[in-house]
């Protein structure tokens, strides 16, 4: 079996079961792909250094190996916080409101990719299959093509790709999706997102896009685009909820909340996940009915991400006056309605929280999957499982489409929808968790991983079967 070398921006090896913590939902697949598999795992990392120098530091992890390189302090300013997490992730989550548009950034975004593809080209052997991950690498084919790299080349893009009428705002759009073509393999999370990706290379690069097998003709190359929605390790995730570390946070969530009905929302800290929508939302129903204080218990688990880019602190000040403003009116003086909780938690701990919450509320306004959708439905008990809340504008709703969908910006609708699910008798709880949980159970990050690897691996574009399967 050819090796696989994945990179992406940060290295996380999650130290056994149960520690990936807030790392994010790409630590937590990666750690499934390549433990399953073998390889390198390279990425940039975390520390800063006076001078570039590209020196590998190569370890030994739980069945791969890692290779990191350290960054200059302006790398990270204009490559990471600035054009991966201030132009990209906002314009891609359609915020292009938020989008900063910076020559220093891209410049900067430009030399990474530059550094990155130098750095890994020696780590390359001929038939090793290369698999990128997200958007801090899109031009990373090309560079690596540039330096004779004659390998599989793959990209997996965790983040949505907006529609060509937001795209186009980018500066030198053309320019980067030219040279994302130099992947063998493009893949997105959802139908959505590869439509929208397809449409755009034939209205705006004019290439030649057959849509029905998502294979992209441009200037002489030819890329495979296609859905690949990730799941979670559910075996993985199973067992941990077997663990003590697991039924010690249900019983103490259960304990805490006094008979009332827990909804929990766990996301990083980010104005992608419709935080402050939700907690309008929240408003909506203590106004609409009486005694809500005596009747509801709202969990938000929301660590810090991203804390030294401007907007994140902000949503972070706006959720904490938000929350503040809501507990102070809707309090009792034994019972707070919000528990706002700004740090991250062992998996297993998660899973029991997620068990104990007769709701789990996932509500983004944009998001390229949401994980924590696919953890919520796994950790229900089957006999008297909870009601997943899903924002249609995740790409898990391509997938969930028993839970509840509601339009997050829509606070009415989102109200409607925790009224219904804390009445919702037990036979359609249990109908639509049956039906949730074979989709994340079927799909799991195992098996994406390995189609992934399959359609990388593959020479032929042939035989290819249509571009969602
Ligand atoms: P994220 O935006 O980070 O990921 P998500 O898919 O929800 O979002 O993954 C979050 C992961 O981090 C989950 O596994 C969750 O359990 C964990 N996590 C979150 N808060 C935590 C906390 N307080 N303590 C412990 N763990 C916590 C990006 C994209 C998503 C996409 C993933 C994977 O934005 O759309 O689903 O990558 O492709």
């Amino acid at each position: 079996m050819s090796r696989l070398i994945v990179v992406s921006n940060r290295v996380s090896v999650t130290k056994g079961r149960g520690a990936a913590g807030a790392q994010g939902g790409l630590a937590v697949a990666m750690n499934g792909a390549l433990r399953a598999r073998g390889g390198i795992w390279f990425g940039w990392s975390g520390n800063e250094v006076d001078r570039f120098t590209g020196q590998l530091t190569m370890q030994r992890a739980d069945g791969f190996t890692t290779a990191t390189i350290d960054l200059e302090p302006h790398d990270v300013d204009e490559y990471y916080n600035g054009y991966a997490n201030r132009t990209l992730w906002p314009l891609f989550h359609y915020r292009i409101d938020l989008a900063e548009y910076e020559n220093e950034f891209g410049m900067g975004y430009e030399r990474v990719n530059e550094r990155f593809a130098n750095s890994l080209v020696p780590l390359v052997e001929d038939d090793d299959v290369v698999w990128v991950q997200d958007y801090h690498f899109l031009p990373l084919a090309e560079r690596l093509r540039a330096q004779g790299l004659k390998n599989r080349i793959g990209l997996f893009l965790h983040i949505p790709w907006p529609p060509a009428r937001l795209f186009v705002s980018l500066p030198f759009h053309e320019r980067l999706v030219a040279a994302m073509l130099h992947y063998d393999v493009i893949g997105f999370q959802s139908v959505e997102w590869l439509e929208s990706f397809l449409h755009y290379c034939r209205k705006e690069l004019h290439a030649d896009v057959d849509e029905d097998v998502g294979i992209v003709r441009h200037e002489g190359r030819t890329t495979v685009a296609r859905a690949f929605p990730i799941g979670i390790d559910h075996k993985e995730f199973m067992e941990l909820g077997e663990s003590d570390a697991a039924r010690r946070a249900h019983d103490r969530l259960v304990g805490s909340a006094r008979n009332r009905t827990v909804v929990i929302g766990v996301d990083r800290l980010d104005y992608s996940k419709g935080l402050p929508e939700r907690i309008d939302a929240m408003e909506r129903l203590f106004n609409q009915h009486d005694d809500m204080v005596n009747k509801l218990l709202y969990i938000q688990i929301a660590p810090p991400s991203r804390e030294d880019v401007r907007s994140y602190q902000e949503i972070r000040a706006t959720l904490e006056q938000k929350t503040g403003q809501f507990n102070g009116a809707h309090s009792d003086v034994d019972l707070v309605p919000i528990r706002y909780v700004n740090r991250g938690f062992g998996r297993a701990e998660l899973f029991g929280f997620y068990r104990a919450a007769k709701i789990g509320l996932v509500t983004p306004i944009r998001d390229g999957m949401n994980l924590v959708a696919k953890e919520y439905v796994a950790a229900q008990d089957p006999a008297d499982p909870g009601v997943l809340i899903l924002s249609r504008f995740a790409g898990a709703a391509e997938q969930l489409t028993d839970a509840l969908l509601v339009n997050p910006l829509n606070h009415d609708e989102v109200t409607r929808a925790i009224w219904t699910a804390m009445n919702m008798p037990l036979a359609e709880r249990k109908e639509r968790w049956e039906a949730l949980n074979a989709v994340v159970r079927d799909s799991d990050v195992i098996g994406w991983a390995a189609d992934f690897i399959e359609q990388l691996s593959g020479n032929s574009t042939e035989a290819l079967e249509p571009a969602m399967h």
